[in-house]
């Protein structure tokens, strides 16, 4: 009964969950692809939270990046005071939280990865997540 409970409920997330929490974009320079994963159901007002998947342009995992996420309000041109916090768990897998959304209408999420951050050569490559109507 317990485990008919459990399919019950990651059906449906598993159908359902990935078309709306999910977006896939590639960098600008085509250094790397990133899946953004937020939880509850895409960019809210208030705190977010969710994943990133970094891969390069070959399928690889990408480890060790230093990612920074800026929630920015291109419209009226201001940014949040809340930096969102990213930790790299290995394979190509970063968790972010304190993703903050302070008024509802469009925003982006500003994402710029650096690898080898502390080499006199980094590699920097940025993509933008547009979300038009945040609620
Ligand atoms: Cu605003």
């Amino acid at each position: 009964m317990k485990n008919y409970k459990i399919i019950f409920i990651l059906l449906p997330l598993l159908i359902f969950g990935c078309s709306s929490n999910s977006f896939d974009k590639t960098t600008d320079k085509g250094l790397f692809k990133v899946q953004l994963i937020l939880n509850s159901g895409g960019l809210k007002t208030g705190r977010n939270k969710g994943s990133l998947k970094l891969i390069d342009s070959k399928g690889k995992p990408v480890d060790g990046a230093a990612i920074e996420i800026t929630p920015w309000m291109p419209k009226m041109e201001h940014g949040v005071m809340l930096v969102p916090q990213v930790t790299d768990n290995g394979k190509g897998s970063y968790s972010v939280t304190d993703i903050f959304i302070s008024m509802k209408g469009g925003w982006e999420l500003q994402v710029s990865i650096k690898i080898g951050a502390n080499t006199p050569n980094p590699i920097i490559d940025n993509v933008k997540f547009e979300f038009p109507d945040v609620q």
